[in-house]
């Protein structure tokens, strides 16, 4: 299918370029100016110099500060997994692949803070929940930064819909995936480590649909149990991993060569102080290198976006099967997703990761 791949070098000889780098703004941009070069092109940037005057900024890098602010906070949600890898494609005992979430329970927020940086437990943490956790679990925290970045709310009409607050360490992994939100990320300690890929690029990434499973943690034996969701449910996910291990690069190289051979995603490094826009709906996976302290800081402002034209092209473009030239293993034709486009957008507001909506298909197993 020449015309595919011709859309992927027009809309980087077109829009993005070809270098591979995201454009970087010195100090924020104007509202216009936000809306008319990012917003409008669904052009990615990052924004230096957005949030320094954040108290956070100084703030948050001494656990100390942070243990001490949330001593009297509600307990607070936090993800455990034996890798770091939740809301990610994990092999069950067949060999067979099951989109797994994290096992999270709740705890007060000191203790949650040194499970983070400790890096001599058999599970990794990561104090997450995306559901608009900074306004309601961290609440005590609020005056430390702005309630919602305001050339942002200006350009977009509207306050964001959820703000969330990422701690994480150096083995907190978030796989390929896209929302239906324009965020803003601001990364306020340590460092984050994007790959991103525009909406076009869907077919690279070789969305199928896996069926659900979640980690069980027992504090009892230190052991995680991987169970599959009952009753069964299944989920259209990216099944590219780009940072396979070396054993088994070979052959995710000839599963996904439209990814591997392709031109590379973008990546970029956001630091301390600087801030990501991130458009709808654009694929995006995420490492991250700690602070001193062995934490990465972080919150992110979800906007509402909007369900226009460019959104119709793209759910058009997705409902179109890609033949490549390379055959596809037979196991993943079987699960091929169903993404007709046919099933109206129903937005899971503040209840979490949004997988694509318009593809979430219940299938049989
Ligand atoms: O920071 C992360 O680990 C993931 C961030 C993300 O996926 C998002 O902001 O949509």
């Amino acid at each position: 299918m020449k015309e595919i791949e011709t859309l992927w070098e027009d809309v980087r000889q077109l829009s993005l370029g070809n270098g591979g780098e995201i454009e970087r703004l010195e100090l924020p941009p104007t509202p216009l100016r936000f809306l008319r070069d990012f917003v409008s092109q669904n052009k990615p940037c990052i924004i230096s110099n957005a949030t320094l005057h954040w108290p956070a900024l100084s703030l948050w890098p001494d656990p100390s500060y942070l243990s001490e602010a949330l001593s009297d906070a509600p307990p607070v949600s936090v993800h455990l997994t034996p890798n770091g890898r939740a809301d990610a494609l994990e092999p069950l005992p067949s060999g067979s692949l099951c989109f797994v979430s994290a096992h999270v329970e709740r705890m007060p927020f000191p203790q949650a803070l040194r499970l983070v940086s400790d890096s001599n437990l058999g599970f990794v943490t990561y104090l997450q929940q995306q559901n608009d956790c900074f306004r309601s679990e961290y609440s005590a925290l609020s005056s430390d930064c702005d309630p919602h970045i305001d050339w942002a709310t200006e350009a977009l009409g509207c306050l964001p819909e959820a703000v969330n607050l990422w701690i994480g360490n150096d083995r907190s992994e978030t796989s390929f995936h896209k929302d239906h939100y324009e965020n803003l990320y601001a990364v306020v300690s340590g460092e984050k480590h994007f790959l991103l890929l525009p909406p076009t690029d869907v077919h690279r990434l070789y969305i199928r649909n896996y069926p659900t499973g979640h980690y069980s943690y027992s504090h009892e034996t230190g052991e995680f149990r991987l169970e599959l969701d009952k009753p069964s449910r299944y989920v259209p996910w990216c099944s590219v991993n780009p940072y396979p291990s070396p054993e088994s690069k070979e052959q995710e190289m000839s599963r996904f060569p439209l990814y591997f051979n392709g031109n590379k995603p973008f990546h970029c490094t956001v630091k301390a102080g600087e801030t990501l826009y991130l458009p709808s709906m654009w694929f995006h996976h995420v490492k991250q290198s700690p602070d001193d302290e062995g934490h990465t800081i972080a919150i992110n402002y979800w906007y509402d976006m909007q369900f226009d034209i460019k959104y119709a092209y793209f759910n058009f473009l997705q409902s179109i099967r890609y033949h490549s030239a390379v055959a596809e293993p037979e196991r993943e034709e079987s699960v091929r997703d169903s993404s007709a486009g046919d099933k109206p957008v129903s937005k899971q507001l503040k209840t979490g990761k949004m997988i694509d909506c318009n593809l979430l298909a219940h299938v049989n197993g």
